[in-house]
């Protein structure tokens, strides 16, 4: 985790060019709640995973990438995009057992499907010169051979993918394993997928998008649902966020800074569960916590909320409702996941991240994405340390790296050793300006085109993406 220092330049740099005075980032909020995000007035909606064809070899789902009017606001539709017709679907699969989505493209943009997290060949990956045109469809294969853990599957089309996911193309996919249905942690219905972002949206309902319009998107959507309550039972819960935002960052705190506890990240399960009270979710990671609910009497209520704010903005995120009481023969095993073992590095690379005024771009190493340049080419099963420096000090601008194919393990922060919150396997990792940071990663199985890039939309957009071309 970062410290309150970085948390505040953090706070600081959650937008472009904008510098935020500090004592509005942390602290006392202005409360201007709308009609339109009065919070806890909307359920939350809770999804139940999707319903595949069970073909011998595989599961086969088909999600058209369309346009839907659903309900968001009481009263009102929104026009949104969806993959199959509904807000934050869930997928649920099985390690071992693939998965074969045909996605077809009924929206007015070209769409190329990407499971973010996954470890997948490159002609499944994405890749921009895999869009699939409107009108036509593709297949998308996912072996789901690798370890258990929450992705999530957006758009991966350049140039249009920020604005299908910010209209509301975002679909959870949560693989499990026998390792980790061997341990105690909460099951079935108290282990629940969170997609949390921000949005801005009039009263009637419509969905505003605008690629720079992050400052201007104060409500917050939890599986689709405005600052929805959830009425739990008094034990523990499995929750799994998944920031979908294009740019917001949410640093979540739970009541009055309550405890629970860090379990995993985007690669899974951490080493051991970390006791917190913040939790950082930068957009595209996943973080997972168990929350003990059985610590409050029933009829508590427990707002989760960010602590990261612009002026405006009300930080209420989600409200816990205890309402029952339950048996919970659940629990949190004092050791998780073994580390990984990525091997000894023999190969260095240094992501040096930054906006050019002049160009108007976000670059990586100077240069912005070219489809015809290939920046490097790792050799399969050999190990690499990355360093990643983001160089906009003066813009204070924070940036993320996110390798596609593989995940990888935080080194060091600034030369210090990675916290026990990063101590799991990571395929996301944001970077303070001034700041810098190591990771580890070893490629395997798949040759081919794959992305690397930055995950704040808007900068994806503008440049901050490169290609690496995996050999043999
Ligand atoms: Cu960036």
């Amino acid at each position: 985790m970062l410290n309150r220092r970085s948390l505040l330049k953090a706070g600081a740099a959650a937008g472009v060019l904008a510098a935020v005075p500090v004592g509005l980032v942390l602290g006392a909020q202005p409360r201007r709640a709308a009609a339109a995000t009065t919070p806890f007035t909307v359920p939350l909606r809770v999804p139940r995973p999707l319903r595949p064809t069970r073909l011998a070899d595989y599961d086969l789902y088909r999600l058209t990438s369309r346009e839907a009017d659903v309900a968001i606001l009481p009263g009102t539709t929104s026009r949104v995009r969806t993959l199959g017709g509904a807000l934050s679907p869930l997928i649920v699969a099985r390690r071992g057992r693939p998965v074969i989505i045909e996605q077809a493209n009924a929206l007015d943009v070209p769409f190329s499907m990407h499971l973010h997290g996954g470890h997948v060949p490159a002609h499944s990956d994405g890749h921009p010169d895999n869009e699939v045109a409107p009108g036509r469809s593709r297949l998308f294969r996912y072996p789901n051979n690798q370890p258990a853990s929450t992705m999530w599957v957006h758009d991966h089309s350049h140039h249009a993918h920020a604005e299908n996911i910010y209209r509301g193309a975002a679909a959870t996919y949560v693989l499990t394993d026998p390792a980790e249905d061997a341990l105690p942690l909460p099951k079935g219905q108290y282990d629940v997928t969170l997609q949390l972002r921000d949005a801005k949206l009039e009263d009637d309902g419509t969905l505003v998008y605008d690629l720079h319009g992050f400052q201007d998107r104060p409500t917050f959507l939890v599986n689709g649902s405005p600052r929805p309550y959830f009425e739990v039972a008094a034990r523990k819960y499995r929750f799994r966020l998944v920031n979908t935002s294009n740019e917001r960052a949410f640093v979540l705190r739970l009541g009055e800074g309550d405890e629970f506890t860090h379990i995993a990240t985007d690669g899974g399960l951490l080493p051991a569960p970390v006791p917190s009270r913040i939790l950082q979710v930068w957009p595209a990671e996943r973080q997972e916590i168990v929350v003990d609910f059985s610590k409050y009497p029933v009829g508590s209520k427990i707002v989760l909320s960010t602590m990261m704010t612009f002026p405006g903005e009300a930080p209420e995120v989600l409200r816990f409702d205890v309402v029952r009481t339950a048996d919970d023969p659940s629990s949190v095993p004092a050791t998780l996941r073994p580390v990984a073992d990525l091997g000894t590095p023999a190969v260095e690379r240094t992501f040096a991240m930054s906006f050019d005024p002049q160009r108007g771009q976000h670059l990586i190493n100077g240069k912005p994405f070219d489809v015809n340049r290939v920046d490097f080419r790792p050799k399969l099963g050999v190990t690499e340390i990355w360093t990643i420096e983001n160089k906009d000090v003066d813009f204070t601008i924070p940036h993320s790296l996110h390798p596609h194919l593989e995940h990888f393990q935080v080194v060091d922060r600034n030369g210090k050793p990675a916290g026990p919150n990063e101590a799991g396997l990571k395929d996301t990792i944001t970077v303070m300006p001034g700041e810098s940071a190591r990771i580890k990663i070893k490629f395997t199985d798949y040759t081919g085109r794959f992305m690397f890039h930055c995950h704040l939309m808007g900068h994806l957009t503008m440049g901050m993406m490169g290609q690496m071309e995996m050999a043999r």
